[in-house]
């Protein structure tokens, strides 16, 4: 199994999230990609390759331009106030405001983002895209005929939509992926995310579209982030609909109920018959998260792995979330292995 990875993530270490009424040190932290490195290399995954160069027209596809120049841009203009903290939105376009993108910094955080936990600092546009580039490398892998690889992407991706990040995201690498595919040959894409919170971003990018299937299984809105999407009502629009499939599931949810969620979920896959598959992998599911409410054990990773081998498809596993940073590692080869043995 061929891993993609960079250590340009580093360049994205924010020292505050507000959580909890205070700033705290950051749950997605660099410490998280190294755990996994570890636990790659402790499994005998040794096959580490650098991305290529991000390819923007590619990304311009998932996003829009305007949104790309601001997170190219944010941070220096942040900077150039001579504020001492990191750039953090503190006002936004909320219901019956303008929805007119204005020009000071404060005015631009608050109309891109989506979430105020996620902080961004000098390297946070270098990490993201060498995030992205990590998921685009490893569907270049996967369409050139490897039947898995994995993309250990750090920022994750699944909240960010075409002009909103937050949620610890900035670029969707799984979608920026899932179009690679399209664009690469593929006629259909289905999209698994498994994270503990809903995909809101890589949702609403192909809400309208019936070339990806995406479907989530998460802590349902009532109750986990993001709060604002989610439902099980929301199926998709225009020749979309019926391409969007989600699974919000109570606080305390085990493993049984989510191997059903998933089992059916895998059966929707099959249905659609697509070329590739993209698995948005958050291991935030497990019992220990500090942040989610499932109760998924170590194990539990190995079985499900299994299962999505079951499809026999060509796999792309994209990095989501997890927090639980001394079991992030094991959880997620447990995935990698328990695909890899039932393949
Ligand atoms: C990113 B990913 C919970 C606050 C949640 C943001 C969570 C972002 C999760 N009290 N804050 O999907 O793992
Ligand atoms: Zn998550």
């Amino acid at each position: 199994m061929k891993t993609v990875c960079s250590s340009l993530h580093r360049k994205h270490f924010p020292t505050g999230e507000l959580a909890g009424g205070v700033l705290v040190r950051p749950y997605e932290c660099p410490e998280r990609w190294d755990y996994i490195v570890s636990s790659l290399k402790n499994s005998g995954h040794h096959a580490l390759i650098e991305p290529d160069t991000l390819d923007l027209t590619l990304v311009k596809k998932v996003h829009t331009e305007a949104f790309i120049d601001f997170l190219q841009v944010a941070w220096s203009q942040w900077a150039e106030l001579g504020l001492a903290g990191e750039a953090i939105p503190t006002v936004f376009p909320a219901r019956r405001m303008q929805q007119r993108e204005p020009t000071h910094i404060d005015g631009r955080l608050g109309y891109y983002a989506m979430a105020i936990e996620t902080a961004i600092t000098s390297g946070t546009w270098q990490a993201a895209v060498s995030s992205a580039a990590c998921a685009v490398t490893a569907q270049k892998l996967v369409t050139g005929g490897e039947s898995m690889a994995f993309s250990l992407c750090r920022p994750p991706g699944h909240h960010a939509a075409s002009d909103l990040y937050g949620g610890y995201c900035f670029l969707n690498n799984a979608a920026i992926a899932a179009q690679g595919f399209l664009d690469d040959g593929a006629s259909r894409v289905a999209i698994v995310d498994v994270d503990f919170h809903h995909g809101n971003g890589t949702q609403d990018i192909f809400y309208q579209r019936d070339d990806v299937l995406f479907i989530s299984l998460h802590g349902e809105p009532q109750q986990a982030f993001p709060h604002f999407l989610g439902y099980a009502d929301e199926t998709g629009e225009g020749v979309g609909d019926g391409y969007n499939i989600n699974y919000p599931m109570s606080p305390g949810t085990g493993y049984s109920q989510w191997r059903d969620a998933l089992r059916h979920a895998l059966d929707n896959v099959q249905k659609y018959a697509p070329d590739a598959l993209v698995v948005s992998l958050g291991v935030d599911t497990f019992e220990k998260d500090p942040i989610s409410f499932f109760k998924l054990k170590s194990d539990d990773f190995t079985d499900y792995g299994a299962m999505m081998a079951g499809l026999a498809l060509p796999t792309l596993f994209v990095m989501e979330g997890g927090y639980a940073v001394e079991e992030i590692g094991v959880n997620t080869v447990n995935v990698l292995d328990g695909y890899l043995a039932a393949r």
